[in-house]
């Protein structure tokens, strides 16, 4: 896969793209990270990239021209390929696992990271196919953001990371939360692990693991759950741990249906 990021700072993402399991991932060639400085397509002759926004206003608006033909230049030197021009900007759809996994199936991926100020409309009419928020915050650019797209989507390329670590990512795509884990010692500032995990017996282990991850995700995140997904096992643990954590029996446990709507809009 081939990602283009346009950015004024191609600088900042040095650190990353060089470290770990995406420098590796470079290293194989399994990814190919182009940074490209879209002041180097403006036409000025201050090399300016931005003005004053029409209408008035604080600020400025990053024009149109030095975007549109910086991702022009990209697409002519990757023709004919499964491709998504992605700007990075609080207005977009959040970023989740799904977004991710859609992504890391094409072929050239181009990320605009503005910083500072908004781009003219026109960027998006005429170049941009798809806009990616990193979450209902704001940054002073859209390296950050472009740098989590990058992570995400690499460990999702065939052969980036280990067999060992991708057996571990399909374990855990199950839908829940990760169970607590513990290492050595067995008991560390009067804190044991549990019983259970030393006793060896490999059926209890998992069943606690479930009942444990269950219990995190009801706890902790219970808008991930999928209701209606549920296998009459979980079904069964999400009963007893919403009696032992005193949780409202979910109606839609007991009637099998959809879960109830959500007045403060939280889930
Ligand atoms: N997830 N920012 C983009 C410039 C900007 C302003 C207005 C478009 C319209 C952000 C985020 C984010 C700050 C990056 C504003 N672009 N990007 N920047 N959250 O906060 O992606």
């Amino acid at each position: 896969m081939i990602i283009d990021v346009l950015t004024l700072f191609p600088e900042m993402f040095d650190g990353i793209l060089r470290t770990s399991i995406l420098g590796r991932a470079l290293q194989a060639k399994r990814l190919s990270v182009r940074l490209v400085n879209f002041r180097d397509f403006s036409t000025n002759n201050h090399r300016m990239v931005d003005d004053y926004p029409y209408g008035g206003g604080t600020g400025m608006v990053l024009a149109p021209d030095p975007i549109v033909r910086a991702v022009e230049d990209v697409v002519a030197k990757t023709p004919g390929v499964r491709r998504r021009v992605v700007l990075l900007s609080p207005q977009g759809r959040r970023l989740t696992q799904d977004i991710v996994e859609e992504l890391a199936g094409l072929d050239h991926l181009v990320l605009i990271c503005g910083h500072y100020e908004g781009f003219d409309e026109r960027v998006r009419t005429l170049v941009v196919n798809d806009e990616i928020s990193l979450g209902d915050y704001i940054l002073t650019g859209g390296e950050i953001p472009a740098m989590a797209i990058i992570d995400a989507v690499a460990r999702l390329l065939p052969g980036v990371l280990g067999n060992e670590e991708s057996a571990r990512r399909e374990s855990f795509s199950d839908g829940w939360l990760e169970y607590p884990q513990y290492t050595r010692p067995p008991v560390y500032r009067g804190l044991s692990v549990p019983e259970v995990l030393l006793s060896g017996h490999h059926g209890e282990i998992a069943r606690w693991r479930r009942r444990e991850a269950i219990r995190r995700t009801l706890l902790r995140r219970p808008d991930l759950v999928n209701w209606s997904a549920l296998t009459p096992e979980e079904r069964k643990e999400v009963e007893a741990i919403a009696r032992e954590e005193n949780l409202p029996l979910p109606q839609q446990i007991a009637e099998g249906g959809a879960p109830p709507a959500d007045p403060e809009g939280e889930n």
